[in-house]
């Protein structure tokens, strides 16, 4: 890796000197504004949603909270209170969001609420706080006038939780698609089993203002009380607004390990491509792990100030949208280690 002294020495020498700068912008898409990406295959109805607001020139924060809700509100999706519960069978859910000035809200270990992420930002622009949990934020959601939902599993998390029961083995394992079920398989699979329980979005609006959200049941069958990376800022969300933003999903464990997303930021910010910057912080987790990552799967997604974009995970079968228009809605398979 290129020592950032070295970095910034040969930064007098202009950028086009510099042969990974070069290589990696040759392999990125030209930029793109406004821009907004997503994970896994329900990226693509988010950002459709997300566009509706970015493609009127609308606030990246805005097209981002809109964008994840869409995942929050289908309810045999792998987001949201249709999702798996936690090992004592009940859903908790975690949900961040952060805004072009460096604003951040969130919320963990949220229950009975549909909307997280809309929790997560009344906590940002309405609390003096960043974060709040449990029976906390539930109440805070509800003084806000989000309704309490019922204490119940949709159909599917029902099946697939007395399924787990059977053995009620704890053994997360997380986001390996390798299911035989496509590149693109759905979240909730034919068989009841859940492929990816997040999405994670982050956009580039016409002013050049970064936004982006993440919001998720989390595991299935966690702990009770567990939370992964999604709520927490600089693991499963970053935007610097002078850089770029990263979102991840994945092993969450691992991610809050490298802080993810706010190394992949901080990476962009040395001068990596997104693509490149989340290969890094993938190899970073690599390392941490001595190589031993068969069965972990992490995935990062980036945009930089130019609307460049990129992706990298550690497994075959990472997945995500990309939208720039309208009728410009696709999903790209990430680049992987193994
Ligand atoms: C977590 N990162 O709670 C999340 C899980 C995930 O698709 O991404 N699932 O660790």
């Amino acid at each position: 890796m290129l020592h950032r002294r070295h970095f910034l020495k040969m930064g007098t020498l202009g950028v086009s000197s510099l042969p990974f700068l070069s290589m990696a912008s040759r392999k990125q898409p030209a930029g793109n504004k406004p821009i907004v990406i997503s994970t896994w295959n329900e990226g693509i109805a988010a950002n459709k949603a997300a566009w509706e607001i970015l493609g009127k020139g609308g606030r990246a924060l805005d097209a981002v909270e809109a964008g994840v809700r869409v995942t929050e509100d289908s309810i045999n999706c792998c987001v949201g209170l249709g999702a798996n519960p936690d090992r004592d069978g009940h859903v908790t859910l975690d949900a961040s969001i952060m805004d072009e000035h460096g604003n951040c809200g969130s919320v963990a270990f949220l229950e009975r609420i549909k909307h997280p992420i809309s929790v997560a930002r009344r906590v940002m622009e309405k609390t003096p706080h960043v974060m709040l949990v449990g029976e906390g934020a539930q109440r805070f959601a509800v003084a806000e006038g989000f309704p309490l939902e019922a204490d119940k599993l949709s159909a599917d998390a029902e099946a697939s939780y007395k399924e787990w029961l059977k053995k009620s083995e704890y053994k997360p394992v997380v986001n390996i698609e390798n299911t035989g079920h496509g590149p693109f398989a759905p979240a909730r699979l034919s068989n009841g089993d859940l492929n990816h329980d997040t999405i994670g979005m982050v956009a580039l609006d016409a002013a050049g203002n970064f936004g982006g959200s993440c919001t998720t049941s989390g595991m299935g069958f966690k702990m009770r009380g567990r939370l992964g990376d999604s709520p927490i800022i600089g693991a499963g969300l970053f935007v610097d607004n002078e850089v770029g933003a990263a979102t991840s999903s994945g092993l969450g464990e691992e991610v809050i390990k490298v802080c993810g997303t706010h190394l992949v930021v901080e990476l962009m910010r040395q001068g990596y491509s997104p693509e490149k910057a989340c290969k890094l912080a993938v190899e970073r987790i690599v390392k941490r792990n001595k190589g031993n990552v068969k069965d972990i799967q992490v995935g990062f997604l980036a945009i930089n100030k130019a609307g460049e974009y990129g992706a990298f995970a550690i497994q075959k079968g990472f997945t995500y949208a990309v939208c720039t228009g309208e009728n410009k809605n696709e999903m790209v398979a990430s680049k992987y280690f193994i």
